[in-house]
């Protein structure tokens, strides 16, 4: 299997060109073997593009756990620039089937005619509890408080075509990043799981983040979570609706523009190309 490793502020895929016809016949297990940092590649994701009848391209993703995401932000600007710069498309603005709906791409050029970023169309968020999913009665949920056990915490909750749940606090150094994470991800309240995201307020229009995925665990950055900080911000009255999302890897722009959309804009790169000797 050929592949190439690239990576959205070190949130780390591997791309499989799958165009042409390549099918995984097992392709959670393929993900949690070659997204294996030991005995495999190495990434926090596994990304197909496959043929689609609706957009350009179809993207399917598994987290290095095997499960099956709806979306993500990260990957969708890697597959982009994938795309471009291997003139599978010869033209910047780009549409993507994803299990999240379509989502628009547009590669960002620099004075040296080389992709210089990808600003995304991540489509409008979702807010409804039940579309989160999120258990409980109708309506959204704003810093509500979320029983830990030992703690209670406030959760903002959004859905980016794949749940998030957004904690405002003073000061990230205080969380037990490693036990929260998890307990999140995991709470009854959440069906499907969820990404959770630390978040501290720098000022309205810059936040710091740290993020727990959902099936990956800690990660150096998160698209989809970017957007759901700035969403979740907007919400619970703390920030504008552009934002310098900080996360470990580096700084993405968010939008949540007035038509409702949100547009997320941030670099993709490629590492290297490779062959996998066999599928497991
Ligand atoms: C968070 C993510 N890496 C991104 O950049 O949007 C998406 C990966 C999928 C996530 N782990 C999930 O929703 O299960």
């Amino acid at each position: 299997m050929q592949f190439t490793k690239m990576h959205g502020l070190g949130n780390d895929f591997i791309i499989v060109n799958a165009l042409d016809g390549f099918r995984a016949a097992d392709p959670a297990a393929l993900a949690r073997a070659t997204c294996d940092r030991r005995m495999g590649v190495g990434a926090d994701g596994l990304v197909f593009i496959l043929p689609s009848t609706e957009g350009d391209v179809r993207m399917q993703i598994f987290n290095s756990d095997g499960s099956e995401p709806e979306m993500c932000g990260n990957a969708i600007r890697c597959v982009a620039k994938y795309l471009f710069e291997r003139r599978l498309v010869d033209k910047t603005t780009i549409t993507v089937e994803t299990l999240a709906g379509l989502i628009v791409p547009e590669i960002l050029l620099g004075v040296d005619g080389q992709v210089s970023g990808v600003r995304v169309d991540m489509g409008e968020p979702r807010l409804e509890r039940a579309e989160i999913p999120m258990a409980g009665p109708a309506g959204k949920v704003v810093l509500e408080p979320l029983d830990l056990g030992d703690l209670v915490l406030p959760v903002t909750g959004v859905s980016m075509g794949n749940p998030h749940c957004v904690i405002f606090l003073p000061d990230l150094d205080q969380v037990d990043f490693e036990r929260l994470g998890p307990l999140v991800e995991k709470h009854p309240d959440f069906p499907a799981r969820t990404n959770v995201e630390f978040v501290s307020v720098a000022d309205p229009g810059q936040v710091n983040v740290k993020v727990w995925e959902r099936g990956a665990g800690p990660t150096m950055a998160c698209g989809t979570g970017a957007c759901a900080v700035t969403v979740a911000g907007v919400l619970a009255r703390c920030t504008d609706r552009r934002v310098k999302v900080c996360l470990p890897g580096g700084v993405l722009d968010i939008e949540w523009a007035e038509n409702n959309h949100v547009y997320m804009t941030g670099p993709a790169e490629e590492v290297f190309e490779g062959t996998m000797r066999r599928e497991k």
